[in-house]
């Protein structure tokens, strides 16, 4: 039995439910099965119709995947979850649940490259207009909302800049223009942000990050409310697919269980690291949501329980100079993705960043000389000597 009242570290230890009903597996059984059996061909024609409910087809429902539905339901406080075989699958279904051809969409301007990539060049071609507005400017979001417009996606923390939304804002101006809000929350997971309770109507995750946690996985989540989420299940995710494999799902869940614990680490060494890098004199400026220098400081004091494990800032170098940083770091993994337990360095404007335009990067104020760490779980002193060693060697 899961109480609602238990706090974050047990819901994400017991809020799958428990231990296996049919055996007591403490670890949920992974059901790596396509399809289920039925009791008679009256039951399966049952199943169909919704008289009956029951497990079909893994592209449908999997006892796996709903463990892990479950409890990201419970960790971001919604009525239900979606789960999908990458985050970008579940940002697509997103967008489809809420928009039609003929409709517009808002995006805020600093978002993970495939995202950008997405919503600018795959939303024209279905007759969906793509508007990027600036996340940090609430009269910029109002006065872009056209007639037709739908939804506002925002990403906050965004990627890379580490711009803050102000969700509660946000939701109220959707709100008044009968708009959705949804929410990518990546960065800051359900235990530094809960969107929902501040008003957005939908949560969207790439849990390829700090919910597996460990860089072994490529999946997506949904959590939103009981008529949202059915929707998109029966509109979108069933007949268009990319659902999760049930053998992901179980690593998420397994995941799921040191969120807390990790993203505590992630976040005092991210401090830690964030300091030392402001102090630098190779290093201009420094992009951490936990720093009083940050513009949204008191912004993401308020929306948010801690600041999050990802750093950018901008290097006083040359291109050749940024690939010399990276090269001679010996610690540090030299790589996109985020939220592993390895430390992560990558210099978005030629790698996860590179679907923007030059030009597009310089409206989103995504800056040539801009690197990002996405601070692992070593320890915080030896991350920062490897800086330092990448720094000298620049
Ligand atoms: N949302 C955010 C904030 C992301 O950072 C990513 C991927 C996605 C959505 C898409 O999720 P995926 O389909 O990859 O699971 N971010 C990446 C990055 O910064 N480097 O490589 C992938």
């Amino acid at each position: 039995m899961v109480k609602k009242n238990w706090g974050f570290a047990t819901l994400a230890v017991h809020g799958s439910g428990g231990v296996c009903p049919h055996t007591g597996a403490v670890s949920m059984p992974i059901y790596q099965s396509s399809t289920f059996a039925f009791k008679s061909a009256e039951q399966g024609e049952k199943l169909f119709t919704g008289e009956e409910k029951g497990y079909i087809y893994s592209r449908i429902s999997n006892p796996t995947i709903d463990a892990l539905q479950k409890e990201m339901a419970f960790l971001e406080k919604g009525d239900g979850a979606l789960a999908f075989a990458s985050g970008m699958a579940a940002s697509t279904a997103t967008v489809l649940g809420f928009c039609e051809s003929g409709d517009s969409v808002l995006c805020s301007r600093v978002v993970y490259g495939g995202t950008y990539a997405m919503f600018a060049h795959i939303l024209p071609k279905l007759g969906i207009e793509p508007i990027f507005v600036d996340g940090t400017d609430l009269d910029h979001i109002e006065n872009a909302i056209k007639p037709n417009t739908k939804l506002l996606f925002a990403e906050t923390p965004a990627n890379p800049t580490l711009d803050i939304v102000d969700i509660e804002a946000c939701a109220a101006l959707a709100k008044r223009h009968n708009i959705a809000l949804a929410v990518d929350n990546t960065f800051a997971t359900p235990y530094y942000q809960q969107p929902l309770t501040l008003g957005a109507d939908l949560v969207m995750h790439s849990a390829t990050k700090y919910i597996g946690g460990h860089g072994d996985t490529v999946a997506g989540l949904i959590i939103s409310n009981k008529e949202i989420i059915e929707r998109i299940h029966d509109g979108v995710m069933v007949d268009m697919g990319g659902v999760i494999s049930p053998f992901n799902a179980w690593l998420l869940l397994r995941g799921l269980k040191t969120l807390p614990i990790r993203m505590d680490r992630h976040s005092s060494s991210a401090m830690q690291i964030a300091k030392f890098l402001s102090f630098h004199p190779k290093v201009e400026q420094v992009y951490y949501p936990g720093l009083p220098i940050h513009p949204q400081f008191e912004l993401a004091k308020k929306q948010m329980k801690n600041f999050g494990g990802m750093i950018s800032f901008d290097l006083k170098a040359d291109q050749e100079q940024i690939r010399r940083f990276q090269d001679a770091l010996e610690l540090c993994t030299i790589a996109v993705s985020l939220g592993d337990c390895d430390t992560l360095v990558c210099h978005p404007a030629s790698t996860t960043h590179s679907t923007y335009t030059a030009e597009e990067r310089k409206d989103a104020r995504i800056n040539e000389k801009l690197v990002r760490i996405s601070v692992g779980v070593e320890d915080p002193q030896d991350i920062i000597d490897d800086l330092q060693l990448g720094l000298k060697k620049m």
